[in-house]
């Protein structure tokens, strides 16, 4: 139903993306996107770009006295390091010869880049893997967040560990064992981690964690994390068991997975469950206040690859940051012989930002599902779907199944 399409390198001019596929009339903020985009520069233990970055989007077309059209969004985030380097990316023959990098950082995707694309130069496989892709996703996927607004439906994310410092009390935990969606509000979550330099939801904790990043930058190194991004107020019903390209879980896993230096995601209580019995594992069915609810929530709000309507609770790992500035071992293209990776101005975490990705890319693939559901072309006609269906949904089961 939806897509977006990013554009530029990471010491390009800019980033461009193009959104597509969104109703008419959603409101649209500027700053709402702006907002969101200084959200993901944020975090103890970046490196030296985010001072010079203060990343805003451009809206070149799509929207019209803030609200959406239906027509394709196209947004340009500049990249103020660019007057930096012009000369070393610039579309042009360049003036001068320019220094190939021809040592490979391990972990980075600076040697299959090279090899895939046969490129001579590895600065051309660092400059499209860069994570500074992520703040034109960040772009699109607010617009799909201002659409969720419309249904109540919230998302956020908080930092759960890094570098393996966890906090006493298990919030994660808390989250699948209660069923509290009534009173649980993803993005009041959110903003309390954005209070944490680390965003993370206990002081103790984050004290622990700057330590160990400074130990980290110390000793030239750097350090992953998990983080849980989760939606609330999200309907039953999004997404389908039929095809394994219908399934809302398996999108989710894509959509993480998909974020620069992600190695792992959870649904729920995922790796856990398979450690215990069926009878711990599942979530127990009653019937409340007109509705059918679970007591737990270890789905992580997902059964059969279909929204349960409880909390969308989703764990993603990221591994730590390639660039290391205590090198560890690779080989020299230029005379294939053993020497340490090369150093490249970067990151010793990006953990805090790798949330507001992840909350971000969920917000896009729930407005994904949401809409291949209710359809519409314009906000209006989605809000009628919704209401339609989800007034009769309960009185549809109770017809059918009565006696
Ligand atoms: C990033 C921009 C990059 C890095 C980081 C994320 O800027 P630069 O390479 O100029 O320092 O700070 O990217 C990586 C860690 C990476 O491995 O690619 C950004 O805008 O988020």
């Amino acid at each position: 139903m939806i897509r977006f399409l990013t554009a530029g390198e990471s010491h390009g001019k800019g980033l461009t993306v193009i959104v597509e596929g969104f109703p008419s009339n959603i409101k649209i903020e500027n700053e709402y996107i702006n907002y969101h985009l200084s959200r993901r520069q944020m975090g103890y233990g970046r490196g030296g770009r985010m001072k010079i970055e203060t990343d805003a989007a451009e809206i070149n077309g799509g929207i019209r006295f803030q609200k959406t059209l239906g027509s394709p969004i196209s947004m340009f985030i500049q990249n103020r390091d660019w007057v930096n380097w012009e000369e070393k990316m610039t579309e042009h023959k360049p003036k001068d010869k320019t220094e190939k990098i021809t040592i490979p950082r391990p972990g980075h995707a600076d040697l299959v880049g090279i090899s895939k694309y046969n490129f001579s130069d590895i600065r051309n496989s660092i400059e499209r893997s860069s994570a500074r892709e992520t703040a034109a996703r960040v772009a699109a996927c607010s617009i799909a967040r201002s659409f969720l607004d419309n249904f109540g439906i919230k998302v956020g994310s908080f930092v759960e560990n890094i570098g393996g410092i966890y906090p006493k009390k298990n919030f994660a935990d808390e989250l699948f064992l209660n069923n509290v969606e009534d009173d649980l509000d993803a993005w009041e979550i959110a903003k309390q981690a954005d209070e944490s330099s680390v965003r993370v939801l206990d002081k103790d904790q984050e004290t622990k964690i700057i330590n160990k990043i400074k130990k980290a930058k110390k000793q030239g190194d750097t350090l992953g994390g998990t983080m849980i991004a989760f939606a609330t107020s999200v309907p039953l019903g999004l997404g389908s068991f039929i095809h394994y390209d219908t399934k809302l879980d398996a999108a989710i896993a894509h959509s993480m997975m998909s974020i620069n230096a992600v190695k792992g995601v959870e649904i729920g209580t995922g790796f856990h469950s398979a450690n215990i019995f069926g009878s711990e594992s599942h979530d127990e069915i009653v019937y409340e206040n007109n509705n059918f609810s679970r007591k737990t929530n270890r789905a992580g709000g997902i059964e059969g690859g279909i929204s349960t309507g409880l909390p969308i609770i989703v764990r993603v790992a990221m591994k730590p940051i390639a660039t290391l500035m205590s090198p560890i071992e690779t080989v020299d293209l230029s005379s294939f012989k053993s020497i340490q990776a090369r150093r490249e101005r970067s990151d010793f975490v990006a953990v805090p930002a790798c949330a507001v990705i992840a909350e971000s890319m969920l917000a896009w693939t729930l407005a994904d599902f949401f809409l291949k559901k209710f359809g519409g072309d314009s906000l209006e006609e989605t809000i009628d779907n919704y209401k339609t269906y989800t007034k009769k949904l309960n009185n549809r089961i109770k017809k059918n199944f009565k006696k």
